[in-house]
């Protein structure tokens, strides 16, 4: 039974003993309760209190007359629009933290990539020639913070996009003004009697998912570099098992990294750690949780015991003595769940409070105190520990694929750049790439598809990039190590070996997908593929998505130009026009289309099919994976296995080298 549930052991031995409890989880909710039929296709409006109206028969409309076509694309139009909003608040956060840090507001933050600030200032129009980097970063901060409230003209990241890219934009009108303005814009012509042309709130959807992808996240990306660094290769680790018996256990889950930051600089505090000594601790172990832990992770290897189904799991093992959280993808549950352990649950943003729980208030200005602060709650419920239950499952992962990174790996500091990437697609070593994003959903068997999909796609030679949940779950599984260039197909194998890394790269947290869009951008302007994102032989995956902002990212990926899919029905599938406006009319307009394909080895292969096509449309030759494999670090591998000696070290070793470098 819970290997149904789930492909992770260590989920599934802590799912028996939740069983053997009495002890409910996200899995137990999902099965006792069915999804609304009516709501999952999207047939169902309450946008006034006319309604509730449930269009359930033939050429049905709502008491103020709306047709299936507008509710599904109105319902369609507000979850781009939540998912834009909840991304792009982060990166306002980020870029508040930035000013408060350059104007000695929050004097616990500084610039630590004073290369990203000035490539950053330059995105944006500032001058860096003399300044001092306070100076700059506060520029920098004021005019990233114009772009939330601008109104008219469009945002400046566009730029960033091909140009051809940025003229279908135009021409469509859906080049977005303000990232706020195109939030607003949809909750307005969504409110009742308002835009009744599903087409035209289709359209509207995607220049919102713009402002998400090209605005507010791409913003967060840089300036969360700007302030914590860009991220290099780390060698990593992931699962339940990286829980300590003997030491306090302190998990941070959630998707910012302003307070996670903070409780690492404290986690080093040699006064914090005589603290946990003096309860009894032998020291203070620190992993996490979703996207803080994937932010935490690529930055400084903090380990991350699991993605977003896992979260209760954590606190079965009763091994966590507390957990912190931030914003976003934080189930209630939590609540009622760690009145049953010891664990004690903080809640931090005022954006993200749960009723009956502890909530101390993280403010920037007093940043570090804040965490010193909590941290000595934490450890002050060490004693408090009772039976723990740690499942052994850990495995190794290399982080820290940032863009600037992928370019360094491929061709070093004197001729970085995605040539070498380009040409292995030209050449055919390479079918293709994909991103593969998102989260899990407790409707489908947690890790399963994820799984599934990159490892068909790796053994296709499609190089694979990932962000979120899904990141994590392939790392549990050792996908994200060198050691899975086993896995993949003979090209993509022979480039892993050759340049040392992984098959399937980290690329961030969710807001991170925008690095996926600069290695796309940068692809289509290196030559040889084309001039715009849509020309690139490449797909978008949200394998198990259940969050408003997957939504938001798939909308933004396919406004790019790529054919995005989601495996799973589709939220709008009562209305056939729709699902086709979606698919046909978007990619004749934009190139790139999306489309929802619940069986998931089917989704794979029209994946294929459409790398396929994107060759033969560039002229490139047939994939033929014949044609590779006997090259690279292959005869080296032979020899050492012959020998008996250790295969990954001969990876790692890269790996290491060129994180050093
Ligand atoms: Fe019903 Fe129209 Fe009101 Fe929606 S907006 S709830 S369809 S009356
Ligand atoms: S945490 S949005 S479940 S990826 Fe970013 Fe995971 Fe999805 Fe939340």
């Amino acid at each position: 039974m819970t290997e149904q549930r789930s492909i992770d052991p260590a989920v599934c031995d802590l799912l028996e003993i939740c069983e053997e409890d009495g002890i409910s989880t996200v899995f137990d909710r999902a099965d006792a309760m069915k999804a609304c039929p009516i709501g999952a296709k999207g047939a169902c409006c309450r946008n006034c209190s006319m309604g509730p109206c449930r269009l359930t028969k033939e050429g049905q409309v709502g008491i103020c007359g709306a047709t299936i076509d507008t509710i599904a694309a109105r319902n369609f139009a507000r979850m781009t629009a939540a998912g834009a909003a909840a991304h792009s608040d982060h990166g306002r956060g980020m870029a508040l933290t930035l000013l408060a840090a350059a104007t000695g507001d929050a004097p616990d933050y500084h610039v630590r990539d004073v290369r990203k600030l000035h490539e950053v200032a330059g995105f944006l129009g500032v001058e860096t020639d003399g300044r001092e980097t306070a100076d700059i970063a506060k520029e920098v901060a004021e005019k990233a913070l114009i772009e939330f409230g601008r109104q008219t003209g469009e945002i400046v990241y566009l730029q960033r996009a091909p140009r051809k890219r940025q003229q279908i934009w135009r021409e469509l009108g859906i080049a977005p003004r303000g990232i706020d303005r195109e939030v607003v814009d949809i909750m307005h012509r969504t409110h009742v009697g308002n835009d009744q042309s599903y087409e035209s709130l289709l359209m509207a959807s995607l220049r919102t998912a713009l402002a998400d992808g090209w605005g507010g996240s791409m913003l967060s990306t840089d300036i969360t570099d700007i302030l914590f660094g860009s991220p290099v290769p780390l060698v990593a680790k992931a699962n339940m098992g990286n829980l300590s018996e003997d030491q306090v256990n302190i998990v941070i889950h959630g998707h910012e990294p302003t307070l996670s930051e903070m409780i690492l600089v404290a986690v080093n505090d040699p006064e914090i750690i005589e603290y946990a000594k003096s309860k009894g601790a032998k020291g203070i172990n620190l992993t996490g949780i979703c996207c803080t832990a994937n932010e935490t992770l690529m930055r400084q290897g903090v380990a991350t015991i699991g993605n977003f189904l896992s979260q209760e799991l954590a606190i079965v093992t009763g091994a966590v003595d507390m957990m912190v959280v931030d914003i976003q993808c934080i189930m209630q549950a939590l609540g009622p769940l760690t009145e049953k352990f010891h664990t004690l649950l903080i809640t931090t943003s005022p954006k993200a409070h749960i009723d009956g729980v502890t909530h101390v208030n993280f403010e920037e200005h007093d940043a570090l105190e804040i965490a010193k602060r909590i941290f000595k709650m934490g450890i002050d419920n060490f004693p408090n520990r009772r039976e723990v239950h740690i499942p052994k499952d850990v495995n190794q992962l290399v982080v820290g694929f940032s863009h600037e990174y992928i370019n360094y790996a491929l061709g070093g500091f004197y001729r970085g750049s995605l040539r070498p990437l380009n040409d292995a697609v030209m050449q055919g070593r390479l079918r293709g790439v994909a991103g593969v994003v998102g989260c899990n959903n407790a409707r489908s068997c947690h890790d399963y598809a994820h799984d599934y999909v990159v490892r068909e796609l790796i053994k296709n030679d499609v190089l694979v990039v990932m962000t979120g949940c899904g990141a994590i779950a392939c790392a549990k599984y050792g996908l994200l190590s060198p050691e899975a260039a086993k896995y993949a197909g003979p090209g993509l194998r022979e480039i892993c070996e050759t340049v040392g890394i992984p098959p399937v790269l980290h690329l961030g947290s969710c807001v991170d997908n925008t690095r996926i869009l600069t290695v796309l951008s940068q692809m289509a302007t290196e030559g040889g593929l084309g001039e715009d994102i849509s020309d690139v032989p490449g797909v978008g995956f949200a394998p198990e998505w259940m969050s408003e902002k997957a939504i938001s990212i798939g909308t933004y990926f396919v406004a790019s130009g790529v054919y995005t899919i989601f495996v799973s029905e589709s939220p709008v599938r009562n209305s056939p026009a729709v699902v086709r406006f979606q698919s046909e009319v978007w990619e004749k307009r934009v190139g790139g289309k999306l489309e929802f394909i619940a069986d998931v080895k089917e989704s794979v292969q029209k994946a294929l099919e459409h790398i396929d096509k994107k060759r033969a449309a560039l002229g490139l030759p047939e994939y033929d994976p014949k044609r590779y494999g006997q090259s690279g670090d292959a005869v080296m591998l032979k020899v050492l296995e012959e020998r008996g000696e250790e295969v990954f070290n001969l990876y790692s070793a890269k790996v290491v080298q060129s994180a050093g470098s």
